[in-house]
C-alpha cells in the first residue's frame, strides 16, 4: 500500500520514535467551525508535549497521508466537500482522487500499515440505536487490527450495550483506565463493564504485549472517561438525546450522515456544551495515547 508521509511522521518512524495516529472525520464532520481546526492542531501539540509525534491521517487526491501539513487541516476543516470515508470507500477514495476524511475504521487501517501502534479518538462508533443492521465498520476494524486504541467508549447516540455485546462477542479486549465502566463519551457512566479496570500505562502496555505473544489480532481498546468538569449528567443527555434522535427520524438521516447530525444538533440543544465535552476528552485521550506510544516503545 503506498502512503505519502508527512516530514515529522517520517522522520519519527526513521528515528524509531513513538507516534500517535489520529483520525479525520472528527475534524470535517464530528465538531464545527473553527473549534474544530483548533482542537485538530491542539491534539497535534498535546502529543508533542507529551513525547511522541502525532500523525493525523487523511486521504487528499487518493493519497494516504499520514502527518498532514497545516493547510491540509485547515482545508478538512474549512472545506464542505470533503467525504467521510469508511472501510468500503477506500478503493473509490483512491482510484478517483478523492480528498476525504477518515473514519476510526480508514483511520486504523491505514496507521496499522504505516506501523503505527497506538491510535488516540473521541469515540469509536458501534450499533446504532432503533437500527441494529447500522452497525459502524468501526467495530470490524477494532477486532482485526492489533493496535491499542484510546477513546472514551462509543458515542452516547449509539446503542451503548448492544455496541458492548458486539466487541464481546468479537474479542475487543476493553481496559478501563482509573474505570470499572464502558463510559458513555459525554459520561462516564453506562452501567456496562469493561474487561479489566487498569491503573496504569504500564498495565496497558503489558496486556498488549501479552495479547501479540499470544498471536491475536485484535485491538486493545483502552477507554477514558471524560475528565470530571465537563462530564455531562446522563439524565440531562437522554433529554438532549431523544429529542435529536426524533429529529433526526423525522428528516430521514441515515448512514454516513446520521452520526454527524445527531452530533451537531446535539450541542445546538444544548447550546456548546456538549461540544466542549466532546473537545475535553479528545484532548485528554490524545495525551493518555502519547503516554502509551512512549512506554510501548520502551520494549
Ligand atoms: N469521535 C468523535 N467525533 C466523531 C467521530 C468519533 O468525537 O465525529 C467519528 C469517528 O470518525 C467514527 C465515526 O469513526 O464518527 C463513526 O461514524 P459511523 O457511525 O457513521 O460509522
Ligand atoms: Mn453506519
Amino acid at each position: 500500500m503506498e502512503i505519502r508521509y508527512g516530514q515529522e511522521v517520517s522522520d519519527a518512524l526513521d528515528r524509531g520514535k513513538p507516534l500517535v495516529a489520529l483520525e479525520s472525520t472528527v475534524i470535517a464532520h464530528g465538531l464545527p467551525f473553527p473549534q474544530n481546526v483548533e482542537m485538530a492542531f491542539d491534539l497535534e501539540s498535546i502529543v508533542r508535549k507529551n513525547g511522541a509525534t502525532p500523525a493525523t491521517i487523511a486521504v487528499f487526491d487518493g493519497e494516504f497521508c499520514v502527518g498532514l501539513s497545516k493547510t491540509q487541516i485547515k482545508k478538512l476543516a474549512a472545506d464542505k466537500n470533503i467525504r467521510k470515508i469508511s472501510k468500503r470507500d477506500l478503493p473509490i477514495a483512491a482510484a478517483l482522487k478523492l480528498d476525504c476524511a477518515t473514519t476510526v475504521a480508514t483511520t486504523m487501517f491505514i496507521a496499522q500499515n504505516a506501523g503505527i501502534r497506538v491510535f488516540s479518538t473521541g469515540g469509536i462508533g458501534g450499533v446504532h440505536r432503533g437500527d441494529r443492521l447500522d452497525i459502524s465498520a468501526d467495530l470490524n476494524e477494532l477486532a482485526n487490527t492489533p493496535m491499542i486504541t484510546v477513546c472514551s467508549g462509543a458515542k452516547i447516540v449509539l446503542d451503548l450495550p448492544a455496541t458492548r455485546e458486539w466487541l464481546e462477542t468479537n474479542g475487543v479486549t476493553i481496559l478501563g483506565y482509573k474505570s470499572d465502566e464502558f463510559p458513555a463519551f459525554y459520561s462516564s457512566k453506562s452501567g456496562l463493564y469493561v474487561d479489566e479496570r487498569v491503573e496504569s500505562i504500564e498495565q496497558v502496555v503489558e496486556i498488549s504485549r501479552a495479547r501479540d505473544d499470544l498471536g491475536l489480532k485484535n485491538a486493545i481498546l483502552l477507554v477514558v472517561p471524560i475528565p470530571h468538569e465537563f462530564e455531562i449528567e446522563i439524565g440531562i443527555l437522554e433529554d438532549i438525546l431523544s429529542t435529536t434522535l426524533e429529529m433526526a427520524s423525522q428528516q430521514e438521516i441515515a448512514g454516513k450522515h446520521l452520526t454527524p447530525f445527531l452530533l451537531s444538533k446535539m450541542s445546538e440543544i444544548s447550546k456548546g456544551v456538549t461540544m466542549d465535552a466532546n473537545i475535553a476528552l479528545l484532548k485528554n485521550n490524545a495525551e493518555i495515547a502519547a503516554k502509551a506510544a512512549v512506554h510501548l516503545k520502551k520494549y
